[in-house]
């Protein structure tokens, strides 16, 4: 805010709401039981990618053993990677993501 310049104290005070916030990576695991046609539906439906975008993913995680599906805030990726695991359970396949800082 304007003035701000002349006192540290506000300028300190301001920093706090101006640091961005820690982002999050969601990760896909690789197993060998889930069906590739499945884990292209999973990126497609819980991180909005189009069936090219989602069958690129998935050959990753496949050929690597993971990969990056997309980076959020704590909150986002921890409920995306719920979801994930979740629906995967409730199908019967393996499929595990999970996430980590993004340092
Ligand atoms: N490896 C699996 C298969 O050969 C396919 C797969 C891809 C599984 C990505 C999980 O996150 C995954 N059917």
């Amino acid at each position: 805010p304007a003035g701000d310049e002349d006192s540290g104290v506000a300028v300190q005070e301001a920093q706090p709401a101006l640091k961005p916030p820690s982002m999050y990576k969601v990760i896909l695991l690789n197993d060998d039981y889930t069906p590739m046609d499945f884990v292209v539906e999973v990126l497609e439906r819980f991180f909005g990618m189009n069936r090219e975008a989602a069958t690129r993913i998935m050959l990753a995680v496949h050929t690597e053993g993971s990969a990056v599906c997309g980076i959020y805030t704590r909150d986002i990726a921890e409920t995306k990677a719920m979801q994930v695991n979740q629906y995967a359970r409730e199908c019967q396949h393996p499929l595990l993501c999970e996430i980590e800082k993004d340092e």
